[in-house]
């Protein structure tokens, strides 16, 4: 195996033995191997585009849902990322009829030819296919970054497709990026260009996202959120998906169970719609990444909606109270699979918790957030007299992930140095790391504004818009923000390409750069956008002019 997509994989360099994540040598070669389908299929999908044929809505789903399942901590089960690669050779065969019968010919490479062997061989023999496989470390480290983008993409618009919003040119780029990084011999500015187009189309599938949320559930508004227990069973779901959300409170209405969300559900609590739900009861504990320990004291069930998934320990008491859907799948926990119209039952969740105890209580406080692009707006004229009087000197831009390595403890310590004239806009786990303290408030304004999941990134980029206009600035880089990002996963990438495409530059990553950024990406990347890592706080603080 050879993986280096998240900020965790082995030595910084790569996981070559065992996944950091969980994810053993044999699921990692299968999931190279899913993506080897995948571009099959796109390449012909893309051909028939381009004759002006149409692709059926099934290629969109199959391809969108096979870049998720690769995503970090999505998917940890064998049997399905198995059930994709034959799922894909199935459709891609079926677009080659139709390619053949309007006489469309395609390009006569392994990801269009090869045939597998018999479903479910877990030793069928695979084309070469790995990562590694491309030789040239820039031309590499280009097409991965587009790929990691790629499955961001997938990940936003899945869940925005669960509400009945799609755009189908983001999923023509998608099988248009695939193909040509498939068959075509890119140079690296070519790549580069298909890297910052990536970038403008994650700003188009975090647009479609929030419209999918806002639309069906009202936009986010300020909200204390409490992260105490209540005395009768819980549901606790996770993960990103706000349409399995509404499902699951609607179908436990009644049913004296209660719902609390984890991690990077949280936000749920400030969209008007979910308000209503009494049962609602609040938010479990921390980032994904402290899952194990708290998912043994909640006691109730537990439904991964998408990643991130801690494979738990073999004697775990809660794994059998595990259940996932969409992307996400772990050996042994059950699958929940939506009907044709998108209808999913859960049943069996709510009837497993009522025979479970009531969560134990972990902390008795509130976090508060719902500060997306429309409550902003709401609080501009405060927010700009602040500006203007100098009480607000500085916005900071935390937004982003957690993670486990302990090197992100900067970010509690950066948070906590931060002087009282400085404001954070985080979205995304990253915010686990600061959002219990009392970093107070400035005229009334939180010192940390929460926009919501890291999809609501494109919130704090409609902030930094409108502070442009209402400050009359011409360059988004001339506002007083500092952009001091975490990161994790392939959300996160996406998230970054979105800022750069957007114009923003001087942004600081870390706790560690990207093992796949290759060194003369790297120097590309400074020169254009002068991104930069971390140091420590106190060195940063100064650095980034903010004490
Ligand atoms: Fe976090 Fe996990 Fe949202 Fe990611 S829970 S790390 S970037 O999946 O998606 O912020
Ligand atoms: Fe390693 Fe991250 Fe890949 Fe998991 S996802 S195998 S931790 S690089």
């Amino acid at each position: 195996m050879f993986c280096y997509q998240c900020q965790e994989t082995a030595k910084g360099t790569g996981c070559t033995i065992q996944g950091v994540c969980g994810k053993n040598s044999k699921l990692s070669n299968k999931m190279d191997l899913l993506l080897f389908v995948v571009k099959g299929v796109a390449v012909v999908a893309d051909k028939l585009h381009k004759e002006g044929k149409k692709v059926g809505h099934e290629v969109n789903d199959y391809i969108t849902d096979a870049l998720f399942s690769t995503i970090t901590n999505a998917n940890f089960c064998s049997e399905s990322i198995n059930i994709r690669i034959y799922k894909g050779l199935k459709l891609r065969e079926k677009l080659k009829k139709e390619a053949a019968h309007s006489n469309i010919l395609l390009p006569d490479i392994p990801q269009v030819e090869w045939h597998g062997t018999s479903p479910g061989d877990d030793n069928m023999e695979t084309p070469a296919i790995g990562v590694l496989k491309e030789k040239d470390e820039d031309i590499r480290s280009l097409k991965e970054l587009v790929i990691y983008g790629l499955k961001g993409i997938s990940a936003y618009v899945q869940h925005a497709m669960h509400l009945g919003y799609n755009n189908e040119k983001i999923h023509i780029f998608i099988h248009n990026a695939l193909s040509r990084i498939s068959v075509e011999d890119l140079s690296v500015e070519e790549l580069t260009g298909l890297v910052m187009e990536t970038g403008e189309q994650g700003i188009m599938a975090m647009e479609l996202l929030d419209k999918a949320n806002t639309e069906n559930y009202g936009h986010p508004q300020l909200t204390k959120v409490s992260t105490g227990v209540r005395n009768r069973p819980g549901i606790l779901i996770s993960g990103h998906d706000l349409y399995d959300l509404y499902q699951l409170l609607e179908q436990t209405q009644g049913t004296g169970v209660d719902v609390y969300t984890h991690c990077e559900m949280l936000p749920a609590h400030y969209y008007p719609s979910f308000k209503k739900y009494r049962h609602f009861a609040g938010n479990y504990g921390g980032a994904w990444w402290q899952q194990r320990e708290e998912f043994e004291k909640f006691n109730g069930p537990i439904l991964f909606t998408s990643n991130c998934i801690v494979p738990p320990k073999d004697d775990a008491p809660y794994k059998e109270r595990m259940f996932t859907t969409n992307s996400s799948a772990y050996p042994g926990c059950k699958y929940i699979m939506a009907d044709k119209f998108g209808k999913k039952d859960f049943t069996e969740i709510i009837e497993m918790a009522k025979h479970c105890d009531p969560p134990q209580m972990l902390e008795n406080g509130t976090i508060t957030g719902g500060f997306a692009h429309n409550q902003v707006t709401d609080l501009a004229e405060i927010i700009m007299d602040a500006i203007n009087s100098g009480t607000i000197r500085k916005f900071v831009v935390m937004a982003g992930c957690d993670g486990r390595m302990k090197s992100r403890n900067y970010y509690t310590e950066f948070a906590r140095k931060l002087p009282s004239d400085c404001v954070i806009l985080t979205a995304g786990c990253a915010k686990f790391r600061y959002n219990k303290m009392d970093l107070g408030d400035i005229n009334g304004i939180p010192r940390v504004l929460d926009a919501g999941q890291c999809n609501d990134s494109y919130s704090l980029a409609l902030t930094a818009l409108t502070l442009k206009q209402a400050l009359g600035l011409k360059d988004i880089n001339d506002l007083p923000i500092v952009y001091n990002i975490a990161w994790y996963e392939q959300k996160a990438v996406i998230v970054l390409l979105a800022l750069l495409a957007l114009g923003i530059k001087n942004i600081h990553l870390g706790p560690t750069l990207p093992a796949f950024v290759s060194k003369n990406v790297l120097e590309t990347l400074v020169k254009h956008f002068n991104i930069g890592g971390i140091t420590t706080p106190d060195e940063d603080l100064k650095k980034f002019g903010l004490v």
